[in-house]
């Protein structure tokens, strides 16, 4: 049975992607800061396939790779990685931009993807096996007015992801990215600071992606033969055309 480790399962696409990856019965491996949000996930789960629980910030390279070591042997061989953990902090002018939340974005969306990947590729290496997917965004294939550090640490996903490919190239590890458009999750209250009224206001008059299609074309990509790696998608709502063209009634 294979065994999948999720960052940002706590909440969103993350969550959804663990419900579906229990239905496959894989073990699961779920990552987030919010404990009792993991652990409401493993009740719910347990049932259904084997539930570990890692509670680390991935800004923290230590915690990163202390987490990854203390996994008990039976869910220390990764065999499908979902770099997820992620969110937009703010919605600025450049000119106007809060640096605390230029290092969020930095941190967690690009360095924390490469803290854990650093943590688990030379156990895929070494075995000749794996699968990386990480979640970029349509904000890593095009730039948004007042998206400017959210956008750029999702190009970086993106680069990051060509690079993995080109790097592992031979090693048998499949890498590839999935960039969703708008997705109704938490996103949007993170990125305003929980406020809940300008949140709710982004996912009105249209249909948005939920978290749920996010998972499903997951499970489409890690259920391919071994020789199949869908390398990179774009997945938007039929509403959406493009980060700014979006049709609201
Ligand atoms: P949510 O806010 O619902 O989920 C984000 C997840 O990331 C949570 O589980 C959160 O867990 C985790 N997380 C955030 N910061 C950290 C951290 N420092 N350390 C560990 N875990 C962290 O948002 P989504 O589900 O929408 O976002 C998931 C991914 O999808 C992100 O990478 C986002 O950029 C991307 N995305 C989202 C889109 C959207 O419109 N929603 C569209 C395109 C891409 P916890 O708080 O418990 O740590
Ligand atoms: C999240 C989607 O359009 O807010 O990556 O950037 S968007």
């Amino acid at each position: 049975m294979k065994t999948a480790l999720i960052t940002g399962a706590s909440s969103g696409i993350g969550k959804a992607t663990a419900r579906i990856f229990a239905e496959e019965g894989f073990n699961l491996i779920l990552c987030g800061r919010r404990q009792q949000k993991l652990e409401e996930l493993q009740q719910e789960l347990q049932n259904k396939c084997a539930v570990h629980l890692l509670n680390f910030d991935v800004r923290n390279k230590e915690e990163v790779f202390s987490n990854i070591k203390s996994l008990p042997l039976k869910m220390a061989n990764i065999d499908i990685l979902i770099n997820n953990a992620g969110n937009a902090h703010g919605l600025d002018p450049i000119q106007d931009g809060n640096i605390e939340d230029w290092d969020a974005m930095i941190d967690i969306n690009v360095k924390g993807l490469l803290y854990i990947s650093k943590a688990i590729i030379p156990k895929m290496i070494e075995r000749s096996t794996g699968h990386i997917i990480n979640i970029g965004s349509t904000a890593g294939k095009e730039v948004y007015p007042n998206g400017n550090v959210y956008c750029a640490s999702k190009h970086a996903v993106d680069a990051i992801t060509q690079g993995m490919r080109l790097d592992l190239n031979g090693k048998g590890i499949r890498i590839g990215a999935i960039n969703p458009g708008m997705v109704e999750t938490e996103f949007s209250e993170v990125r305003f600071k929980g406020d809940k009224e300008k949140a709710k206001k982004v996912y009105e008059g249209f249909k948005a992606l939920q978290p749920e299609d996010i998972a499903e074309i997951i499970r489409f990509v890690v259920t391919r033969p071994s020789h199949v790696n869908i390398a990179d998608l774009l997945v938007m709502c039929t509403s959406q055309a493009s980060s700014t063209i979006v049709d609201k009634k």
